[in-house]
C-alpha cells in the first residue's frame, strides 16, 4: 500500500538508541484516534525496559468513553497513561506530575539521602502525534536551556521544567509501522503519513469503509446533505460528497481526488464530529 524505505528507517532508531541512553523515561505520544496504530514495535529497541508514559494526545478529538477505554488498556498493561489536549496553554502541566509520580520512591529517597536527582525525560513518537506542539507547551516561551551534558550529541539540549525534571528538547520521531494494514490505513486517515505519497480516494474509501462498519453513516448524510443507505458503494458514497462540494472536472464529471480531500480535511479537523478509529 505504502513506498517505504527501511534504510532511512535503521539510521534514525540508532540515533535514538544512542540518544535513550541518558534518558530515565519517555514520553510516547499516541494520536487519541488511533492510539495503538501508533506504536511502532521497534521502540523497545530505544526504550528498553525503561518506564513509559503513554500520552493520548488530541483527546479533544475523540469522545471521553474512548479516552478512558485506552488508558484502562494501557494500565492495565502496566503502564503510565494519560490524556491532553496539547493545544491548550499550560495542559502539559499534567506531563510533569506524572514523571514525578513515576518516580516518587526515588525521589523521596534521594530527599533523604540529600542527593540531588534529576529525571530526564524523552519526547517520542509517530509524525504529526503532536511532539512538537508538547515540548513547546512543556517549555513556554522561556526555554530555560541548561546545556549540553556529557555523552549528549551537540545539537541535543536539556530544558528544565522544574527542580527535578528534564526534557530533551528535540522530540525522538518514530517511524510508522506499517506491517498491519488496518493501522496503515488508520495512519493515513489521520494525516501521519505524507499526503503525497498516498493515494487518496483509496484512503478516502478506507474511511467511508470505517463509517460504515461503525454504523456513522448519518454523519456523512448530515454533513453532506446527501442520501446515502448502507448497501451504496464507497466510489459512490465519495461522489456524491465531491458533487455537493463542487469537486467537478472540466468535462463534468466529478474530481475523485478533490472529493478523497475534502473528506479526509474534513475527517482530520474533527468537522465529522469526535470519532475514534480503533474499537478496543
Ligand atoms: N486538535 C488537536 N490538535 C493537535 C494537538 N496537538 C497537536 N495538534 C496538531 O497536530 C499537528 C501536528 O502537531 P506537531 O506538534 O507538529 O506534531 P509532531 O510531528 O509530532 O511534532 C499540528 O497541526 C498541531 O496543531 C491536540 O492536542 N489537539
Ligand atoms: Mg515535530
Amino acid at each position: 500500500m505504502i513506498n517505504w524505505f527501511p534504510g532511512h528507517m535503521s539510521k534514525t532508531l540508532k540515533q535514538m538508541q544512542i540518544d535513550s541512553k541518558i534518558c530515565d523515561c519517555f514520553l510516547y505520544v499516541l494520536d487519541s484516534r488511533c492510539p495503538l496504530s501508533c506504536i511502532n514495535p521497534e521502540f523497545v529497541k530505544v526504550i528498553g525496559s525503561k518506564p513509559i508514559i503513554f500520552i493520548l494526545n488530541k483527546s479533544d478529538l475523540v469522545e471521553k468513553y474512548d479516552i478512558e477505554k485506552f488508558i484502562k488498556y494501557f494500565n492495565l498493561q502496566g503502564n503510565n497513561c494519560i490524556s491532553l489536549n496539547s493545544t491548550i496553554s499550560g495542559s502539559s502541566k499534567i506531563i510533569i506530575n506524572t514523571i514525578k509520580n513515576v518516580f516518587k520512591n526515588k525521589l523521596e529517597n534521594n530527599k533523604k539521602r540529600n542527593v540531588n536527582f534529576i529525571i530526564r525525560a524523552m519526547v517520542l513518537g509517530i509524525p504529526n502525534s503532536g511532539k512538537s506542539t508538547i515540548v513547546n507547551n512543556l517549555c513556554g516561551k522561556s526555554r530555560a536551556i541548561t546545556g549540553n551534558k556529557a555523552g549528549v550529541t551537540r545539537s541535543k539540549q536539556w530544558v528544565k521544567l522544574d527542580n527535578f525534571v528534564e526534557i530533551m528538547d528535540t522530540p525522538g520521531v518514530l517511524l510508522p509501522n506499517f506491517e498491519n494494514e488496518e493501522y496503515a490505513y488508520n495512519l493515513a486517515i489521520t494525516g501521519a503519513i505524507k499526503d503525497e505519497i498516498l493515494n487518496l480516494p483509496d484512503i478516502a474509501i478506507q474511511l467511508i469503509k470505517k463509517f460504515k462498519k461503525m454504523n456513522l453513516l448519518t454523519i456523512l448524510n448530515t454533513k453532506y446533505s446527501i442520501d446515502i443507505k448502507d448497501n451504496t458503494q464507497e466510489i459512490d458514497i465519495l461522489k456524491f460528497i465531491g458533487k455537493k462540494r463542487g469537486c467537478i472536472l472540466k468535462g463534468g464529471e466529478i474530481d475523485i481526488d478533490r472529493s478523497a480531500k475534502v473528506l479526509l480535511t474534513d475527517f482530520r479537523s474533527g468537522k465529522l464530529g469526535k470519532i475514534c478509529l480503533e474499537i478496543i
